[in-house]
């Protein structure tokens, strides 16, 4: 087994020491840390889900697995993080109400950073009201949203509405994502952006900035 599938069963058993130390090898072997990231970590998670959603998984299993990835992805920060400190604009990301998903999140807001953009992260379960807040007195660019529950993504339509009350939907856009998001649902929720996954999120916060 190549150390890339390692990694990838590593996840999908939910063994954390061993994600961690496969993940250490195979940056030491040399192998791009987006490329372990990409090619490694997520393909595990997502087998994970498939297996969660076919019922051969549990919810104890998908936590386990979760952390594997957490701590994989930890192993690795460092090294896609940017050290530039020019700002290209500020970003605030969170996982809407509700939602306590933060892997796919996690990942966008580490792309943003290397991106060179000031991110402020509000965590997962962010009740609406305290996004509006920090709108208000952080004054971002861009606010990004994400959501993985069909059930919690209906939060993102109210977080634009609760913006628009508080006069402050022209002062910030807004950019969606998370499984169960669409470009049509994002079109119907009034968001101005949606990305299907982390890359795609940077080129459609850059291309937001230009407008
Ligand atoms: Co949950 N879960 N989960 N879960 N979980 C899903 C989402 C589910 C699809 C699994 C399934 O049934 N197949 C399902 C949702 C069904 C639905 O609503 N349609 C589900 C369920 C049902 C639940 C619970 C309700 C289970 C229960 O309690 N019975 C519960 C709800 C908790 C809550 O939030 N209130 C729950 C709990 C959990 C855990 C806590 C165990 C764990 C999360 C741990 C954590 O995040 N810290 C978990 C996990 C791990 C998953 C799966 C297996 C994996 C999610 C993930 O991390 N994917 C997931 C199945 C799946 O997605 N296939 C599932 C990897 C990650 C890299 O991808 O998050 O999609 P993703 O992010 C991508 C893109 O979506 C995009 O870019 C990312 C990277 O490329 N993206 C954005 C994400 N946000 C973005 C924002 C952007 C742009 C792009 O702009 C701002």
């Amino acid at each position: 087994m190549g150390i890339k599938d390692e990694i990838r069963q590593k996840v999908i058993d939910g063994d954390i020491p061993g994600t961690k130390e496969a993940v250490q090898k195979a940056v030491e072997s040399g192998i791009p840390a987006a490329e372990i990231l990409l090619e490694a970590l997520v393909p595990g998670i997502q087998e994970v889900g498939r297996l969660f959603e076919a019922e051969e998984y549990f919810l104890t299993e998908m936590m386990m697995a979760a952390e594997a990835m957490k701590q994989g992805v930890a192993e690795i920060q460092p090294l896609l993080a940017s050290t530039d400190i020019k700002s290209n604009g500020k970003v605030i990301i969170a996982s809407v109400a509700g939602d306590v998903h933060d892997i796919g999140k996690n990942l966008v807001a580490l792309m943003i950073q290397s991106a060179g953009f000031d991110l402020e992260d509000m965590g997962v379960d962010v009740a609406t009201e305290k996004i509006v807040e920090a709108v208000k007195t952080s004054a971002p660019d861009v606010l990004a949203l994400s959501a993985l529950l069909t059930t919690t993504r209906l939060e993102i339509p109210n977080i634009i509405n609760s913006l628009k009350d508080a006069g402050l939907r022209d002062k910030v856009k807004v950019i969606i994502g998370g499984a169960p998001i669409s470009q049509d649902f994002a079109k119907e929720s009034g968001a101005d952006a949606y990305a299907p996954d982390a890359m795609q999120a940077v080129k459609a916060i850059q291309s937001l900035m230009e407008t």
